[in-house]
């Protein structure tokens, strides 16, 4: 890198604090070191909008906090027994841990889902989908539609319906190639019935268009929302690239390109989805302007959808999600192109600013809000991996939710791709590697067989 280029950066840094902009230091990105935003663009008038927002952050940080309360009275939390291969400390500012591995040998594992019985499904990015039983046992799942393992595309996402103890249906999403079998592919996603390792009535309920000869940018996260009264049947939200080449079609409505979007469980299009009569527009659309989001999960006290993005060189995002709502790629970013070069402004009428965002990138990847009582210091804060750096990052709102008041990056070693919470508290991680791994993070406290403290 030039000094021109840097001191460009740094101009821009400069430019992003004096806004207000919230963001990581770049001295950070090694380091486990809190970083602490407290103090930015607090006061300023409020508005009556603003206050009113403000009192239901207040609600919000009390519906968060109040199980962590209970949660110091009763420590005693254990968690299941599982296959154990190797584990080592991991020490974190709030917590320490035993970061256990219960499995490797998974050739790039993408995603990953909890069913019922505590078995976890893993996606491996080359086609393969693997139940396991974390004690050792691994059952390779049959029946998978053809898949375009390329590039970044291959079998990505998993999860399980809310209520798969009486259909067994899980969801998948994947690079689905064309008619021909090569050239073109996008992003699908299909339901199918896992029985006794195999799956049946395989349906596929969305494929993105148009497809496009790139081996880039596939999206691909599923979020299921539970049934509720307006939606009785339940909703599916599917996060969809740009395709890398196709960037400018993440504007327009036309295309499945840079889109978030909200499917019924059946596949079809809810009445209320935002675009839905409007001319020239696919239905399927809930938001635009996305780059390529690979972390999505929904606010446990709201209900409501957030995401992560890539940016290019700079300027991944966090962008809790509104319907119809323009998040600006390419028009506006805190990211260049690869190398240096200006791809658009950060700031501009119509186009909403993230919530965060990093310079430099850490190609995030996964995401959960934290919200059980086995760490209670955790409860409320967002999970979400780094590919580039091998971390988990661990972020804290303020009490409005608006905005990122510190960030702990925990050092992991390995490209972290997926992260949950385990049925039983513990955090777990996905590792994209050649010899992919599942590793859990249990507070040592808790960790079977140990004394309690
Ligand atoms: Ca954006």
């Amino acid at each position: 890198m030039t000094d021109v280029y840097e001191q460009s950066r740094f101009a821009h840094l400069v430019e992003a604090t004096a806004k207000g902009i919230l963001m990581s230091h770049q001295n950070v990105a090694f380091s486990s070191t809190p970083v602490l935003y407290g103090t930015v663009s607090s006061k300023t008038g409020h508005t009556a909008a603003a206050t009113k927002v403000l009192a239901l952050g207040v609600m919000l940080a009390a519906s968060l906090s109040t199980p962590l309360q209970a949660a110091n009275h009763s420590p005693d939390h254990k968690v299941e027994q599982k296959h154990v291969q190797h584990s080592q400390p991991l020490v974190t500012e709030k917590q320490n841990f035993d970061l256990q591995t219960l499995a490797q040998q998974l050739k790039h594992p993408w995603g990953m889902a909890f069913l019922p019985s505590g078995e976890l499904l893993v996606t491996e990015r080359n086609g393969g989908l693997v139940l396991l039983d974390l004690k050792g046992k691994r059952i390779d799942i049959k029946g998978l539609p053809p898949i375009k393992a390329k590039g970044q595309g291959g079998l990505l996402d998993v999860a399980v319906d809310p209520e798969f103890g009486k259909n067994q249906w899980i969801y998948f999403s994947y690079a689905e190639p064309g008619a021909d079998g090569k050239g073109a592919d996008s992003t699908a996603l299909a339901r199918a019935r896992l029985q006794d390792g195999v799956l049946q009535d395989v349906t596929v309920l969305f494929s993105q268009q148009p497809k496009v000869d790139s081996f880039g940018h596939y999206g691909g996260r599923i979020v299921i929302e539970p049934s509720s009264k307006m939606h009785p049947n339940g909703l599916i939200y599917l996060t969809l690239g740009e395709r890398y080449r196709r960037r400018d079609d993440a504007q327009t409505l036309d295309n499945h390109h840079g889109k978030i979007v909200r499917i019924q469980r059946d596949g079809t299009v809810p009445s209320d989805n935002p675009f839905v009569g409007k001319a020239g527009a696919l239905p399927e659309i809930f938001s635009l302007g996305h780059r390529n989001v690979q972390g999505a999960a929904l606010h446990p006290a709201t209900g409501q959808l957030w995401t992560h993005e890539h940016g290019p060189q700079g300027g991944d995002e966090i962008n809790p999600i509104r319907p119809a709502v323009n998040y600006g790629w390419p028009v506006i970013t805190y990211g260049e192109e690869y190398g240096g070069g200006v791809i658009g402004k950060t700031h501009a009428d119509g186009l909403v600013q993230p919530l965060h965002y990093w310079v430099p990138s850490i190609a995030p990847s996964g995401l959960v809000f934290y919200q059980h009582d086995l760490i209670p210091a955790w409860r409320g804060h967002l999970l979400l991996g780094s590919l580039k750096f091998g971390q988990l990052v661990r972020v804290e709102l303020d009490a409005s939710q608006q905005k990122v008041v510190a960030q702990e990056r925990i050092m992991i070693g390995k490209r972290v791709r997926d992260v949950e919470q385990g049925p039983d508290g513990a955090v777990y991680l996905l590792t994209d590697e050649d010899n992919g791994q599942v590793l859990r993070l249990v507070p040592q406290a808790a960790a079977v067989g140990a004394p309690s403290r």
